[in-house]
C-alpha cells in the first residue's frame, strides 16, 4: 500500500498553526536556522530489512500482525515510513534472509518508493537449510579451510547481489569467537579471519567500502574474534583503504565511552558507518534514543566535529543505519521513533556553538563547556525536524498520522494477522 498524499496534507493542516508557532519561536532564537533545516532534509537513515517484523527472543516470539511476507512487502513498508518521515530513503539487506530473486524488478520497486540500497549484510552466523558445512564453531576463524572458504564464497555472493541492486558497501558482522578459555588460539583465529577478509576485500568493486562490525560478546561469551573497535581497526587497517570500522551502539561493554571511540576513528579516517539502536545492558537492540538520548547527542556532537574537521558531507560520507529489533512495539511505529530520535540528536548537535566550545576548552572553563553542550541538548528541536519533514511532503506528526490513517489495520487486512517476516 501507499498512503494517499492528500491525506497526509489534510492531517498536517490541522497541526499547522501549532507547528508554525513553535517553529517561529525557534527561528527567533537561533541564527541560521534554514541551514540546519536543510541539513536535516539531506540526512537519510537506512532501514534494515530485518527490522520490519516483530523481533523475538530465545523464549518466544509474538507476531504483531500484517508483517511483510516478502522482500517486496518489506520495501513497501519502508516506502510507507519514507512517505511519512521523508528520512528513511534507503534499505539495508541481509543475505540470505532477503535474496532478490529478480534484482531488476526489486530495484525498480525500491526506486518507485524513492529508496536506494544501502550496505549489504552477509550472514555466516547461522546455518541455512541447504548449507554444506556448519558454522557452529565459527566461520572465517574456523580451523577447517573448507568452512572458511564457504564463508568467503557467501560474502562474494552478497557482493554480487549488491552490485545488481546498486549498493556500494558490504557489512561483515561475525559471531566468531569462543565461549570457553582454551577453546581457541586467539592468534590463529585472528589470522584466519584476516585472510578470509582479505579475499573478500579483493573482490570489492572499486567504489565499494567494507565495514567490519565489532561486538563485545554474544553469541560467544568468552572471546569474540572481532570483539572491539581496536580489533576492528586492526583488520580495517591491514585490509586497506576501502575497509572501515562500523560502530553498532549496542556492541560495547556497559558504560563504554562511545563518543570518544567515534572521535578517534574519525581522526584516523577509519569510521565507516553506524548501526543505531539503544540498550540498557548489552546488545538489547531497543529503539534509538529510548534509554540514553544524551549519549546519542554526544555521539553526534563528535560526529559533526570530526566530519567537519575533514570536510566530510554529513549526509553521504558515512553509512547511517538502524539496527534494532524487539518484540513489543509495532515495528513501523518503532522505526518512526528511531529515525526521529536520530534526527533530534543530529539537530541538537548542529546547534552546538563550536567556536565557543573551543574557546571554553582552551581556557579550561569546564563549567562553560558543560553549559554549551547541555544548552544545545536541552533545546526542543522537534519543530525543526518536523519542518524539514513537512517541506519534503512528509507528515508533521508521523506516528499520529500513521495511527489516524490506520496503516497497520490496513496491512493486517491485506497480509493477515499471523504473517512472519524473515530475520532473527
Ligand atoms: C547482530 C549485528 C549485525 C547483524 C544483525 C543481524 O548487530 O549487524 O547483521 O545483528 O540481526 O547483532
Ligand atoms: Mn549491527
Ligand atoms: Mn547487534
Amino acid at each position: 500500500m501507499q498512503i494517499d498524499k492528500s491525506k497526509i496534507e489534510a492531517l498536517n493542516k490541522s497541526l499547522l498553526k501549532q507547528h508554525a508557532h513553535r517553529f517561529n519561536f525557534l527561528e527567533s532564537e537561533i541564527p541560521n536556522l534554514s541551514g540546519v533545516v536543510q541539513k536535516l532534509i539531506d540526512f537519510q537513515v537506512a532501514i534494515p530489512s530485518w527490522a520490519l517484523g516483530t523481533g523475538g527472543t530465545r523464549f518466544g516470539r509474538f507476531a504483531g500482525g500484517g508483517e511483510p511476507r516478502s522482500l517486496e512487502e518489506k520495501i513497501e513498508d519502508i516506502g510507507l515510513l519514507h512517505q511519512l518521515n521523508q528520512a528513511s530513503g534507503a534499505i539495508s539487506l541481509h543475505i540470505p534472509w532477503d535474496v532478490p530473486e529478480n534484482p531488476k524488478a526489486i530495484k525498480a520497486l525500491a526506486a518507485s518508493h524513492g529508496l536506494t540500497f544501502d550496505a549489504m549484510n552477509s550472514n555466516t552466523f547461522q546455518d541455512q537449510p541447504d548449507q554444506k558445512l556448519s558454522y557452529k564453531f565459527g566461520s572465517m576463524q574456523h580451523t577447517q579451510k573448507e568452512i572458511r572458504q564457504q564463508a568467503i564464497a557467501h560474502n562474494l555472493e552478497v557482493i554480487k547481489h549488491g552490485i545488481e541492486l546498486g549498493s556500494n558497501s558490504l557489512t561483515v558482522w561475525l559471531s566468531d569467537g569462543s565461549s570457553f578459555p582454551g577453546q581457541l588460539n586467539f592468534r590463529t583465529a585472528f589470522e584466519n579471519t584476516l585472510q578470509c577478509l582479505r579475499e573478500v576485500y579483493a573482490a570489492l568493486p572499486a567504489n565499494w567500502k567494507m565495514f567490519v562490525e565489532y561486538k563485545a560478546f554474544e553469541p560467544n561469551f568468552y572471546s569474540m574474534t572481532v570483539g572491539d573497535w581496536g580489533q576492528s581497526l586492526l583488520y580495517a587497517t591491514k585490509l586497506g583503504p576501502k575497509a572501515y570500522t562500523l560502530v553498532d551502539l549496542g556492541h560495547h561493554l556497559p558504560n563504554a565511552n562511545i563518543e570518544q571511540i567515534v572521535a578517534l576513528l574519525l581522526m584516523e579516517k577509519k569510521l565507516g558507518g553506524f548501526h543505531f539502536n539503544d540498550s540498557k545492558y548489552g546488545d538489547d537492540d531497543l529503539t534509538v534514543g529510548s534509554i540514553k538520548p544524551y549519549q546519542l547527542f554526544l555521539i553526534f556532537n563528535e560526529l559533526i566535529d570530526g566530519m567537519d574537521a575533514h570536510g566530510m558531507s554529513h549526509a553521504n560520507s558515512l553509512g547511517w543505519m538502524i539496527d534494532a529489533s524487539h518484540n513489543v512495539k509495532d515495528p513501523l511505529e518503532d522505526l518512526l521513533q528511531s529515525v526521529e530520535a536520530i534526527l533530534i540528536a543530529y539537530a541538537q548537535a548542529l546547534l552546538v556553538n563550536r567556536e565557543d566550545l573551543k574557546t571554553a576548552q582552551q581556557q579550561n572553563d569546564v563549567v562553560r563547556c558543560q553549559e554549551i553542550l547541555q544548552g544545545a541538548f536541552r533545546t526542543d528541536v522537534r519543530p525543526l525536524v518536523a519542518q524539514a519533514r513537512m517541506l519534503q511532503g512528509g507528515a508533521v506528526d508521523p506516528i499520529a498520522t500513521y495511527r489516524a490513517l490506520k496503516v497497520r489495520e490496513e496491512l493486517i487486512k491485506q497480509r493477515g494477522r499471523k504473517t512472519i517476516s524473515t530475520g532473527l
